[in-house]
């Protein structure tokens, strides 16, 4: 059996033998058909992020010699339509199933019944809990702490030396029991607590990543605390920040100057808006991993040894630099 081991893939290449390199007829070794049958379980089209992926996913597969079909499901951010998915996919005989677990826990049976089936579970951006941990081959996504631990360290930075001492903070969360929320706040609070900086956590909700709810939510932060005296704005995602910046222009504020905000993922329209002086801080968050899924995919339907997690590699800008990237933007 080949092996090889995935060291990580900031480049976008791995190194993968010819004959499947280029296609070679029976891939999924179940006796009939050319390339691979993938079933893909989605989370949802939440955000621009979530729409970048599903199309890097679904053009990459359609692009791929070895891959035959991608069954996509769109699961509406709702655990019970991917499990549900999932067991299709199970029914199917598909050859690898792919799933971005809206959530991190609730999956254990029917990964089990995937293991039970004989079918190679890959995770693709979000990752679920370590109990869990042998129930998928690997996961291909973000390190969520990392983007909370960059959040954290621009906070510090930013507003160690603040004359007023306390830094007075609002967190508006991802999706509840989600890996990216879960991770971003724990990555960015170690960094707050492991560097002492004084801070109050004024207000933290959940705005599910979408714009709407992140609007609604920041409205009941300005009802219930006003503005005054807030100092930052951490978003989850840069949809929850859009929608906040709105709430907050809307009560007479002026964002990114009279509270300063940071927003992971980094689309253009979140850039548009640091350019605009509306925010001062992106974390990058790449969704545009669907070729490096393929190899994924095809190196753990040939049993190969891959890592537990492959990181996507990403970067931080801060207002000198929005300008200049906003036409690299991707998404
Ligand atoms: O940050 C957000 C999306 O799981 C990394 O999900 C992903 C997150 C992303 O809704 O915009």
């Amino acid at each position: 059996m080949k092996r090889r081991t995935f060291a990580g893939i900031g480049a976008g290449v791995f190194l993968l033998p010819l004959a499947a390199a280029c296609g070679n007829g029976d891939d999924s070794g179940d006796g009939g058909g050319d390339g691979l049958v993938v079933g893909f379980a989605q989370v949802g089209a939440e955000s621009a992020w979530r729409t970048a992926n599903s199309e890097s996913v679904q053009a990459a597969a359609e692009a791929d010699d070895r891959i035959a079909e991608l069954k996509f499901v769109d699961a509406q951010q709702d655990q019970e339509k991917q499990i549900e998915a999932v067991r299709n996919f199970i029914t199917q005989q598909v050859d690898v199933i792919v799933l971005a677990p809206v959530v991190e826990t609730g999956w254990t049976d029917v990964l089990q019944e995937a293991a039970d089936a004989g079918i190679p579970v890959v995770l693709a951006d979000r990752g679920i809990e370590a109990a869990d941990e042998d129930l998928y081959v690997t996961r291909l996504g973000s390190d969520f702490a990392e983007e909370g631990r960059k959040a954290g360290q621009w906070t510090v930075d930013t507003f160690a030396a603040d004359p007023d001492g306390v830094t007075r903070i609002l967190e508006l969360q991802g999706t509840t029991g989600s890996a990216p929320a879960n991770d971003r706040k724990a990555g960015f609070f170690e960094v707050l607590d492991g560097e002492g900086l004084a801070y109050e956590l004024v207000d933290s909700q959940s705005g599910n990543f979408t714009a709407e709810e992140g609007k609604a939510v920041m409205e009941t932060f300005i009802t219930t605390h006003g503005l005054e005296g807030i100092d930052l704005l951490y978003a989850h995602n840069d949809e929850m920040g859009l929608g906040a910046i709105q709430a907050i222009e809307e009560a007479g504020y002026a964002p990114g100057t009279d509270i300063q905000i940071i927003i992971v993922d980094g689309s253009k329209a979140g850039f548009q808006a640091g350019v605009d002086g509306k925010l001062n801080y992106i974390v990058e968050c790449n969704p545009v991993f669907g070729e490096q899924l393929m190899d994924v995919v095809v190196a753990v339907s040939e049993g190969d040894e891959v890592e537990k997690f492959t990181p996507v590699e990403e970067g931080v800008f801060d207002a000198s630099q929005f300008e200049a990237e906003l036409p690299n933007r991707q998404f």
